[in-house]
């Protein structure tokens, strides 16, 4: 019996692909990319080109296991394996006992990217935790300053679909390793690049984008928001913007001129190291060559001043008038389009049933103080799915410092043994996307997807919604919601009111696999230029307070916030006082072949990556007596890891890098994250894994 059942990969990745899974005598054979997907275009990125080895690893969590050895110990007897019945059991009445003694707040969720699935992503977890009242836990490890940023311009998370890059003549790819990250818009940049199009990487590591770029500009970390008020300051005073679509459609603009006066190619160059002819003419061309389209993607806002970073460059496409351009405008993330109905499925209601008003929020960027520090009621418990901590979290050592504690009680729901299932006292094993039906929306494109299952579960692997449905089940539970079926979910997700969404429903996903969400005629943006094209502000329609561009902010005034937009060097980065005793800016990077920390126990995948690297600058390297392949210690006051120096020009004098991977794996077990900190972005208090300081020096051998 052989079948090919379509499917979507859920992983944290903005391009949602649509897959095509061989299923042979009821076991998965192939996985190939689905031809017909129109932007995934039947390729896989080569991490899940490998996924049979994910799925069938002989390292897979199985069963339920319980912690047998002391929190820590990493060892094939470290846990006994116990019945799904028997954990639920001793988590229901371990909850039941920390509800009674501290309150129900001393029990924190943890989770965040393992899947982007609609369900396994968020809904019968949320309903279980908001009706338990446990903690919320605020998901603001990635891109909450971003969002904040770009929202405060645009008011949503909208953007230019991948398919219009084709059309572009200028693209410039902000802090967005595409060859890495996103590896299904290239297709479409080297179709525009055909056509003449010009490719610009703004990134301060020369990555495998910057290498096959048009133009590299190698940009001091943290120091965006100075290049493009640099960069607004030459459109304006050069009357380059837009000036019908600036006065329709933004709001603010005079201010906007006041703002930039500061910020003269020259000042932005000494902020940015990139040289103020370069700036000018950065400028000129965007604003000239049409139509100029941004990448924009995270690793701008995962420093200090990332939000007002976002903000800055979010501004770009509003004075040109880019918006109204097939080709045009920016993409941060489309994700804000699929509008399905998360109230119904994470039902926060249920929390005020419980606690009489919303619990209390813990920021998950602040894992360390919150196990550590944190009081009234200090967390007893920590429920962790979707979710690697113990490697993606900064400041992992305060992190492992309260993973250690022996009183709390730790579970951890996962495919693998990860470095947090090292401190879990029960483990619970999940299924892969291979092992459930999903529903799947995107943050890189506009399809919604329809992910069938293709094998029966693992062992007795269970996805997050039969699991979190089972611990209701144990905790007594009795509402509805915790029976309702997954096509019942999906339905009532899609049942949101959403235009967009109108004629999506469940059976035609189910048949064709993947749906572009209905922009045609009643979407206001949509102009007449462009039939099947979606242009969001090609008319204005920004979801802001005052339904303009807001290049003039009440809100973020009304925060005590700059109301236009500022550059404020970081903390920690070359134009602080700590960087004289730790000089080096370090970027805690992601590794191009792994996901995050996922991925990155896998040997096939392994294979891709060269891991324990510190990439220096010859200048930086000289300095110090450090030659290529030498063993360095880098250090702060946080933290030290001993990595291998790779001195290539990968980064210029005064930056290094290193990647993330899980601790477990690298010599001393400890991640580049021993190095960041629990420091918050300016806006939406999101992580700064790009603004650390850093000292390195040749490693002594220990005799
Ligand atoms: N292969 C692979 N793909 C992934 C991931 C992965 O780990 N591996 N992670 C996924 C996730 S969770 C996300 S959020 C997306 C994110 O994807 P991206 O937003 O692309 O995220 P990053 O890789 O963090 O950062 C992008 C680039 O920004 C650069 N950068 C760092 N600091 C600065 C700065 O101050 N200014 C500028 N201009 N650039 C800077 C980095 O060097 C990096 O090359 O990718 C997803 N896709
Ligand atoms: N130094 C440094 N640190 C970083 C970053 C960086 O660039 N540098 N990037 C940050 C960013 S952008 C992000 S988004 C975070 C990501 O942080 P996480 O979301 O924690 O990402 P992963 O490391 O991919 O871990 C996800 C885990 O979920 C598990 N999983 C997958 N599917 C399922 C499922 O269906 N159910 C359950 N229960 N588990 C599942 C996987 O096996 C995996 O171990 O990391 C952040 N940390
Ligand atoms: S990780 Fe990204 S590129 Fe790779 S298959 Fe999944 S969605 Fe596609
Ligand atoms: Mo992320």
């Amino acid at each position: 019996m052989k079948k090919v059942v379509h499917a979507a990969c859920p992983h944290d990745c903005p391009d949602a692909c649509g897959v095509l899974i061989t299923v042979e005598d009821r076991r998965a054979t192939k996985i190939v990319g689905d031809p017909v997907h129109p932007v995934t275009r039947g390729f896989l990125c080569g991490k899940v080109a490998k996924y049979l080895d994910r799925v069938y690893s002989p390292e897979r969590v199985l069963y339920p296991m319980r912690r047998m050895a002391p929190k820590g110990v990493v060892s094939a007897q470290s846990f006994e394996r116990i019945s799904w019945d028997q954990a639920v059991d001793e988590i229901t009445s371990r909850f039941k006992k920390i509800v009674s003694e501290f309150g129900s707040e001393a029990i924190l969720p943890y989770s965040y990217g393992g899947t982007l699935g609609a369900l396994n992503g968020a809904s019968m977890d949320r309903r279980f935790f908001h009706r338990l009242g446990a903690s919320q836990l605020a998901r603001n490890i990635c891109s909450a300053a971003g969002e904040a940023g770009l929202k405060s311009v645009i008011g949503v998370k909208l953007g230019t679909e991948p398919e219009q890059f084709r059309h572009s003549r200028y693209i410039i790819a902000w802090a967005s390793n595409i060859h890495g990250n996103n590896i299904h818009l290239w297709p479409f940049i080297e179709e525009a690049r055909r056509e003449g199009a010009k490719l610009v990487v703004i990134d301060p590591y020369r990555t495998r984008t910057a290498v096959c770029a048009d133009w590299y500009l190698p940009i001091n970390p943290g120091t965006d928001a100075a290049l493009a008020l640099g960069m607004m300051h030459v459109i304006i005073n050069e009357n380059l913007y837009n000036a019908d679509y600036v006065a329709r459609y933004t709001v603010g603009f005079d201010k906007l001129r006041e703002k930039v006066q500061a910020y003269s190619p020259e000042q932005a160059a000494k902020w940015t190291g990139i040289s103020a002819s370069d700036i000018v003419k950065l400028a000129r061309e965007y604003a000239t060559v049409r139509p100029a389209v941004i990448r924009l993607n995270y690793g701008v806002q995962r420093s200090e001043g990332g939000g007002m970073a976002t903000r800055a460059v979010a501004m770009l496409p509003c004075i040109t008038g880019s918006w109204a351009e097939v080709g045009g405008g920016l993409q941060l993330s489309t994700s804000g389009a699929f509008g399905l109905n998360r109230n119904a499925l994470e039902r926060t209601d249920l929390m005020n049933k419980t606690l009489g008003r919303p619990a209390r929020i813990v920021n998950m960027v602040e894992l360390g103080k919150a196990l550590n520090r944190l009081e009234d009621p200090p967390i007893q418990s920590l429920f962790v799915y979707n979710s690697n901590p113990a490697a993606v979290c900064p400041n992992h050592n305060e992190v492992i410092r309260g993973l250690r504690r022996s009183d709390l009680f730790t579970v951890v729901h996962e495919q693998f043994f990860t470095d947090t299932t090292d401190y879990a006292d029960i483990v619970l094993p999940a299924t892969t996307f291979f092992e459930h039906k999903e529903l799947q929306a995107a943050y890189g494109h506009y399809y919604l997807q329809m992910s069938h299952q293709a094998v029966e579960p693992l062992g007795e692997c269970r996805s997050n919604v039969e699991s979190f449905r089972a611990l209701a089940e144990g905790m007594g539970f009795e509402e509805e919601c915790f029976h309702e079926s997954v096509d019942d979910m999906m339905d009532v997700a899609l049942d949101s009111g959403n235009p967009w969404l109108k004629g999506i429903d469940r059976e035609r996903l189910e048949r064709e696999g993947h749906v572009r969400l209905k922009f045609e005629s009643q979407s206001p943006g949509v102009g007449p230029q462009a039939s099947g094209v979606f242009l969001p502000f090609a008319r204005g329609n920004f979801q802001t307070a005052s339904g303009k561009a807001e290049l003039y902010s009440e809100a973020l005034k009304a925060e005590g916030l700059d109301p236009v937009v500022e550059f404020t060097p970081p903390s920690e980065s070359r134009h602080s006082t700590q960087a004289k005793v730790f000089p080096l800016e370090m970027l805690a990077r992601k590794a191009d072949n792994f996901l995050n920390s996922s991925f990155a126990n896998l040997k096939t995948v392994q294979a891709m990556e060269e891991t324990g690297l510190l990439e220096i600058n010859s200048v930086d390297a000289g300095a110090r007596g450090i030659s290529d392949g030498d063993p360095v210690r880098v250090f702060n006051r946080r933290g030290d890891i001993v990595l291998k120096a790779r001195v290539d020009g990968k980064v210029q004098p005064g930056v290094v890098s290193a990647q993330l991977n899980w601790a477990k794996l690298t010599p001393g077990s400890r991640n580049i994250n021993v190095l960041t900190s629990e420091k918050l972005t300016d806006l939406g208090n999101s992580a700064t894994f790009y603004s650390v300081l850093v000292e390195v020096e040749l490693s002594k051998p220990t005799s």
